[in-house]
């Protein structure tokens, strides 16, 4: 079941039918313990006709966003590279294997967009770069009940400059895009689960990549366990798991490029740069 956020209400989707989703409010919903049963019992009622893909939003209202990083090799390797001028191969080697992940602070709502929407560079920035990630939506008692597509918009040239700089590289407004739905499920994913980055410019591609989660170095109950320790989330939050797919060094985002992010079983997400 893929469950929405609209202009005009919550729906799930199910076998290519639409079903609005009764629910005080969109933050309502998510901290109810009820989540998956309510949306099946939706799921069971008559369909609607009135959603619309062009009304979709991110599916976010309070939830923070939070985000790990260097859980992929490709990831390790490419902030080893960007960061050696300020002695980086050390401290990111070590959090690659170390137990404890990196985990970071991401986005409030209000940061965030859904798809068709514009993400940004910084205007300080020299090196920009999507991140699509698997994001995990974790329910106020810690339990994964869903999963959604992340981009991690990054200043390359920020965070590789100093790892101090890592939340003005991060967190910015609109740098992070999320949707198009949240994919409800309590299981894991399937460890061939393939997430694909393209990106367009004046029409052509000028960067394609894809990884699957079988290069995930740590489980997502691991990391969404490690978020909630000794810290709560009353409105539930999303948790972006890292990126495995990195554009090369000489590749840096700009003005109206398309980026499109797939997860299988989950859908695209589509943002342009503005
Ligand atoms: O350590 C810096 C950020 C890492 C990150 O965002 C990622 O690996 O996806
Ligand atoms: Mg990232």
């Amino acid at each position: 079941m893929k469950l929405y956020r609209t202009t005009n209400g919550i729906f799930v989707e199910q076998q290519d039918r639409f079903y609005r989703v009764p629910a005080a409010d969109w933050d309502e919903l998510i901290r109810s313990a009820e989540l998956h049963n309510r949306v099946q019992a939706a799921a069971s009622a008559t369909p609607a006709a009135d959603f619309e893909a062009g009304n979709v939003l991110a599916p976010i209202v309070s939830q923070e966003v939070w985000a790990a990083g260097v859980t992929y090799f490709r990831s390790r390797s490419a902030r080893i590279e960007e960061s050696k001028d300020a002695g980086g191969g050390d401290f990111y080697d070590r959090v690659y294997s170390a137990e404890r992940p990196e985990l970071f602070f991401k986005a409030t709502g209000r940061r965030v967009v859904g798809p068709i929407s514009p993400v940004r560079i910084r205007s300080d920035a020299k090196w920009s770069v999507p991140e699509p990630e698997l994001t995990l939506l974790i329910n106020p008692t810690g339990e994964i009940v869903g999963y959604t597509i992340g981009n991690d918009m990054s200043s390359r040239d920020i965070e590789g400059e100093n790892p101090l700089y890592l939340p003005q590289a991060k967190v910015y407004d609109r740098s992070c895009a999320l949707g198009p739905c949240i994919l409800l499920s309590t299981e894991p994913l399937a460890r061939s689960t393939t997430i694909r980055l393209e990106i367009e410019r004046s029409g052509k591609t000028v960067f394609a990549g894809s990884t699957t989660l079988a290069e995930l170095k740590r489980e997502p109950r691991q990391l969404a366990e490690y978020l909630f320790r000794d810290n709560s989330f009353p409105d539930g939050a999303f948790l972006m798991t890292g990126t495995g797919v990195v554009p090369g060094d000489g590749f840096s985002l700009a003005n109206a490029d398309v980026i499109r992010i797939q997860i299988d079983g989950i859908g695209v997400l589509q943002n342009f740069v503005a």
